[in-house]
């Protein structure tokens, strides 16, 4: 497969040609690991450095592989024959689900694998053992086996953060098929395109969930993803609806004969049916995880069963410092890869507590997620920095009303602020956890950066040192080395392949290869790892202490709240509107939600600007993508500020919306545009109270080089 893909340019790496800027920002102070936390922690001894040392690669991450069973070990630790789609422990045999479940049950069947809190705080919480998992997962496999899926088939998850979700993900990971869980806030349109790209035949869903206290209708998100996925050409024979309360339907939408079928009522025909774990192969797909890229298509990540599996067991024993006897929350969305990799997967292979929440963590107030750690003894936690800001400025003083102790907290998806950071430490967890900043990509896996808990030093704002095994480089336009303790930044990329790193895009090889692998390999026939360094597509320096402070995109991506939005998928979906010439999506620096997206639309000869244009771009918007994707703001311009040869100059936009220095438009071919677009936009925006704070010099520099080629 290799080989006829890798003679590729690289279309997606239009990183702006000032990626390696200077950056001087104060270095912040060390925080010292908590010395409780280091006596009991899994990794506590510095010299587990020395295990992880280059010249001790592959063969390192056995000792990952070794927290698994296996029915069959490996041959061979990394098979590079076939760059850059790497083949890692090739030989062996194992079963994700068997790993996660069956072990446990015959070591510890009564205790919990799953805590379950509904939103509704009137609903008593769920705990699900690892015995009584291992019946549901089962139950579950059997449904899914009579439907006739196999190994190697396509389901479609598009579920709420219930406990079926994870059941229906081990049941598939059981029988081997590869599974695609597309998170519930996005609309039944993304879901259909994502059921149409993987070729799913299934779709499993339920009737409705709770968000910040409405119990919502989402069985009328599949309706919508089977005709989105129709007008792609891809069937859904079988539409599987769990109930949020079984035998009761919560949903308004009606079922459709013939495909829709309640889950509750399938499953007393299975009621203690036992299906034997498949023997997979190591190499063979454990799932696909949907991200956005620069193109409008989304990028079916590809993960496989014993890399990606191994490699999520050891970052969640070393860096989340997970023991079995520990209550583990991480309160992301499983519809993201940080609920695959550290609710689901991670947690259970090493055969933990994890405790899944179902609704937002400002429900009923911002005391919540301190009410429910005090309440399940919870001790690690994990969030990202949006919920940290927001729960901040929502409730300050609220965690020091709970009796909660943490050993350590996760912060993941987006950089960090120092003074957040420090809310973070000092009043969540009250000066005596250890944060570990972990950076790293629904590609990815698992971490690639961070500190290890119970031995590194914090520094908030920078991740921390490479994750071990990973030997990251920054490196400039011109592929030289940009040095630490320069104070430059380049892009970041990883020099060596790990086990996390996902296998290909589904059935887009080629781009995979042209995104990830082409911008820094010089030779594509080569079998040498050493020849293809991972580009990562963000922007990052490293200090003289060797930690790395990661400073967001340099593809056009906007991340909001942790969830990266791609511009083009952005404007595709403004463009359906019958009305719209031209649309362009810029992020705007948030104080909450890190970016926000706003919208810039043109509009067809003859059409008038008006609220009704401006609603259906929203409305496409939150059909096409989802609510979370709805822009702050649209405005309808009279026209784009463009390059001679037609090009938008996206950063031209973004700085207006930031209110920051357009920078050189003389090459544009309508310069005049440009003082028009700001005096309608930032009046309107100070007229609104939204004129943004003074940006730091990496925003800056962010919104200047955006979009730029
Ligand atoms: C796990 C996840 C990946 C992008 C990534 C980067 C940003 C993630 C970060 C971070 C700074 C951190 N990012 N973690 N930036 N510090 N600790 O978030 O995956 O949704 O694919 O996003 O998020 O820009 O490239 P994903």
């Amino acid at each position: 497969m290799a080989d006829d893909v890798n003679d590729v340019t690289d279309d997606e790496t239009n990183e702006s040609s000032e990626a390696q800027i200077a950056v001087h920002w104060r270095e912040e102070n060390y925080y010292e690991p908590p010395a409780a936390l280091t006596a009991q922690a899994n990794a506590s001894d510095p010299a587990i450095r020395d295990q992880f040392t280059e010249d001790k690669f592959p063969d390192c991450f056995t000792a990952y592989a070794d927290l698994l069973t296996w029915y069959k070990p490996w041959d061979t630790v990394l098979d590079t024959s076939t760059a850059p789609f790497w083949k890692w422990f090739v030989g062996g045999e194992l079963n994700a689900s068997y790993n996660c479940v069956d072990r446990h049950m015959e070591t510890h069947p009564n205790k919990a694998a799953l805590i379950w809190i509904p939103e509704p705080e009137t609903e008593a919480h769920q705990a699900i053992t690892y015995r009584e998992l291992y019946v549901r997962v089962n139950e579950f496999a059997a449904v899914l086996k009579d439907l006739g899926l196999k190994a190697g088939d396509r389901i479609t998850f598009h579920m709420p953060m219930v406990p079926e979700l994870p059941v229906a993900m081990l049941a598939a990971a059981r029988l081997g098929i590869v599974h695609s869980q597309v998170f519930a806030g996005f609309s039944g349109t993304a879901a259909g395109h994502r059921i149409a790209d993987s070729g799913s035949t299934v779709l499993v869903t339920m009737d409705g969930y709770y968000r910040s206290g409405d119990l919502l209708d989402h069985k009328v998100k599949a309706d919508e993803a089977v005709e989105a996925a129709a007008r792609e050409g891809q069937h859904v024979d079988t539409v599987l609806v769990f109930r949020r309360y079984p035998g009761q339907y919560s949903a308004k939408t009606p079922m459709v004969e013939g495909r829709d079928v309640f889950v509750d009522d399938l499953l007393p025909a299975h009621k203690g049916e036992v299906v034997e774990p498949t023997r997979l192969s190591a190499t063979d797909p454990l799932f696909l995880m949907y991200t956005s890229g620069t193109t409008g298509r989304p990028k079916g990540c590809q993960h496989s069963i014993g890399g990606y599996l191994s490699y999520v067991a050891g970052t969640s024993k070393y860096y989340q410092d997970i023991h079995p006897d520990d209550t583990y929350w991480c309160m992301a969305d499983i519809g993201w890869i940080t609920g695959h990799s550290y609710i689901v997967y991670g947690p259970l292979a090493l055969g933990t507590t994890s405790v899944i929440y179902e609704g937002t963590p400002n429900y009923p107030d911002a005391g919540r997620p301190w009410r429910i750690a005090q309440q399940l003894g919870v001790n690690i936690f994990h969030t990202s920095p949006t919920a940290i800001r927001m729960l901040r400025k929502v409730g300050p003083d609220e965690p020091a009303k709970y009796n909660y102790h943490f050993k350590t907290m996760t912060t993941v998806g987006e950089p960090i602020e120092p003074e957040v950071w420090r809310w973070y430490y000092e009043t969540v967890g009250k000066g005596e956890a250890a944060i570990t900043d972990t950076w790293w990509q629904t590609e990815t896996g698992g971490f690639l950066g961070s500190t290890l808990p119970g031995i590194d030093k914090m520094k908030p704002g920078s991740c921390g040192p490479a994750a071990l095994g990973i030997y990251p480089v920054i490196l400039d336009e011109d592929a030289n080395e940009v040095p630490k303790g320069s104070g430059k930044a380049g892009n970041i990329c990883i020099r060596a392949p790990w086990p996390g790193v996902f296998q290909t895009i589904w059935g887009q090889p080629e781009r995979f290869v042209s995104t990830y692998y082409a911008k820094y390999n010089k030779d594509p026939e080569s079998k040498d790892w050493h020849d293809w360094p991972y580009f990562a597509g963000d922007g990052a320096l490293e200090a003289a202490d060797g930690y790395f402070r990661i400073l967001g995109r340099v593809d056009d991506v906007i991340n909001v709240a942790g969830h990266r939005l791609g511009t083009k998928e952005l404007e595709s979906a403004a463009l359906t509107v019958n009305e719209v010439a031209e649309a362009a999506a810029v992020p705007v620096i948030d104080d909450i939600r890190g970016r926000v997206v706003e919208m810039y639309i043109s509009l067809k000869p003859g059409v008038e600007a008006s609220a009704d244009v401006e609603n259906k771009v929203k409305v496409a918007i939150e059909t096409d993508i989802g609510k979370i994707a709805r822009p702050k703001n649209i405005w309808i311009v009279p026209d784009m500020p463009k390059t001679r040869s037609g090009k938008i100059m996206r950063r031209v936009i973004a700085a207006t919306s930031n209110f920051t220095d357009t920078g050189d438009i003389s090459t544009l071919a309508n310069p005049e545009v440009v003082e028009k677009i700001r005096e309608q936009v930032q009046s309107a925006k100070r007229a609104k109270g939204e004129v943004p704070r003074e940006l730091s010099e990496t925003e800056e520099h962010e919104i200047k080089s955006f979009g730029q080629e």
